[in-house]
């Protein structure tokens, strides 16, 4: 996969870039990166991106022209494939793994990095293809967001992640919250890892988990099990 970036401040995607399983993904040649500095598409003196807002108000609105020039610049050296153009904003729908799952079958994404009050509005009507959040909180930029829904695209992508962890999302069991991990010493400042996980008995294990993974759910969470429908197994294994 092919992701572009258009952003006022390319370098605040250096870390994220350059470390664990999204270095390892670039290096494996199964995704790549490329960084556009939106100032790059002005033309005066100053590298005017942005502007007052039509109608008075507070704030700075990013102005038509570089966005579309970039964009333009970015799509128009390619011959082939179009990418999918996304852009960060607090207006957009909710990210979720659905939209996730969506998005890593693009062969190419295009992600636009909103800052200030926003953009001009003729940019989400012509220029883009859909407009993402990534939740109901206020950033000051879109750079997190798009770092957001580059790792969690890149991580599902065939070949990034070790088999061990690939990614299954069938059963009911997949949708809930992780059951609870621990790992050595057995016992701790006095409090004990419990029983089950230490027996060996890998159905017990298994059994012990599917229950504290519905249980963790139900406490936490249980606006995720109304999305679900109880086989009627497991209501029995819930008694
Ligand atoms: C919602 C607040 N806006 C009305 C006054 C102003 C505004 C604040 C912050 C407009 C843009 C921003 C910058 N945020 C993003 O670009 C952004 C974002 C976010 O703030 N929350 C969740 N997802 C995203 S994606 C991009």
């Amino acid at each position: 996969m092919q992701v572009d970036i258009i952003t006022l401040f390319p370098s605040m995607f250096k870390g994220f870039l350059e470390e664990s399983i999204i270095k390892r993904a670039q290096d494996k040649g199964i995704l790549r990166v490329n960084l556009h500095n939106l100032r790059q598409f002005t033309h005066n003196r100053h590298k005017t991106v942005d502007d007052l807002p039509f109608g008075g108000g507070g704030g700075m609105v990013i102005k038509p022209e570089p966005l579309f020039e970039a964009v333009e610049n970015i799509v128009g050296g390619r011959v082939k494939s179009t990418p999918h153009i996304i852009l960060l904003s607090p207006q957009g729908t909710s990210l979720n793994q659905e939209k996730i799952k969506e998005l890593a079958s693009k062969d190419n994404l295009l992600l636009i990095c909103g800052h200030y009050e926003g953009v001009d509005e003729r940019v989400k009507e012509h220029l883009i293809d859909e407009e993402i959040s990534i939740g109901d909180y206020v950033l000051t930029g879109g750079e997190l967001a798009a770092m957001v829904l580059i790792d969690a695209v890149t991580r599902i992508i065939p070949g990034v992640l070790g088999s061990e962890n690939s990614v299954r999302e069938d059963s009911f069991y997949d949708i809930l919250l992780d059951y609870p991990q621990y790992t050595r010493p057995a016992i701790f400042r006095g409090w004990k890892v419990p029983e089950v996980l230490l027996s060996g008995n890998h159905q017990k294990i298994n059994y012990w988990r599917k229950r504290k993974k519905i249980e963790v759910t139900l406490k936490k969470r249980p606006d995720l099990l109304k999305k679900v429908k109880l086989k009627q197994e497991d209501k029995q294994k819930q008694d």
